[in-house]
């Protein structure tokens, strides 16, 4: 790691996977039998409100009641000890890399634990539920939702992750698939631009040939042996 300066870590569902939070595609990746393309949608919020608060509902109480895993806490360390720049960009919309201790965290897929307000453009921290169509204390319009990243829509704070793509000298995935865009293509981003890259997964991801190395496992054993 000796010339190695700035890091870009991508984590996805499969890190939480062993706090007990289910992956999107993988075994117990459906929710009442409905896949996520159908209810993380723009569209799918606008045809039946109801259920898609109502997922998201039950989802923002069982993130609460998980705690961070070895593989968090090990990037918590990392996070503290590295003195070069370090960016830990997370899919994930639970907070268990901040609980765990992480500091230098960006929510590309936005956060469960945020409401949106569409009338006045307010995000208020959020841990209840949404379901009964609570006025936004901004504003008291009825015009509350997740504070998500749907399909379609665009990510935040590319600009930034494009930046620190640009100039990582090491991009590391952990627990992603590979499956959803514009994630998928940071590891081609990152080489381009001469960075080492490195997947720790539990399985070869869709992507998997794109990277320099590939380690196959549980995050929680491979995510403190890379950090030691
Ligand atoms: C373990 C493990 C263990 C298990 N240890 N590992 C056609 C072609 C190309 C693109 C598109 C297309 N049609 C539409 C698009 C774009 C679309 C897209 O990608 N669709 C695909 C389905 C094809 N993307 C978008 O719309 C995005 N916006 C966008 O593109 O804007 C335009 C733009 C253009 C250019 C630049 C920038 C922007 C928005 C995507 C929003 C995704 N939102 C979700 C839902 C929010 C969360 C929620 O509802 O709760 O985000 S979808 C869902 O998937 C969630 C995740 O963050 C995301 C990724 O999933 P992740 O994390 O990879 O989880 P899994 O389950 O897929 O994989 C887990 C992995 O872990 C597996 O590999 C396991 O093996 C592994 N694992 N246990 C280690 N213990």
């Amino acid at each position: 790691m000796s010339s190695i300066r700035n890091i870009v870590i991508l984590t996805g569902a499969g890190i939480s996977a062993e706090s007990g939070i289910d992956t999107f595609r993988g075994a117990g990746g459906l929710w009442e039998n409905h896949r996520v393309e159908d209810v993380a949608t723009p569209e799918a919020f606008a045809r039946d409100p109801e259920l898609v608060l109502r997922f998201y509902d039950a989802r923002r109480e069982a993130i609460q009641r998980v705690e961070p895993n070895r593989a968090h806490h090990a990037l918590a360390r990392l996070d503290a000890e590295w003195t070069g720049d370090l960016l830990i960009v997370t899919q994930n919309v639970d907070d268990l890399h901040e609980r765990a201790g992480a500091r230098r965290v960006l929510h590309m897929h936005g956060t469960h634990l945020s409401a949106w307000c569409t009338a006045c453009d307010a995000r208020h921290e959020w841990r209840g539920q949404l379901i009964d169509r609570p006025a936004c204390p901004a504003c008291g319009a009825v015009a509350l939702r997740p504070d998500i990243v749907w399909f379609g829509e665009m990510p935040y704070r590319m600009e930034e992750i494009f930046g620190a793509l640009v100039e990582a000298d090491l991009f590391v995935s952990i627990g992603t698939s590979g499956a959803v865009y514009p994630t998928a293509g940071f590891v081609q981003e990152a080489a381009a631009y001469g960075a080492c890259t490195l997947e720790l997964n539990l399985e070869p991801s869709q992507g998997s040939h794109l990277f320099g190395e590939s380690r196959l496992g549980p995050a929680g054993e491979l995510v403190p042996t890379f950090v030691s």
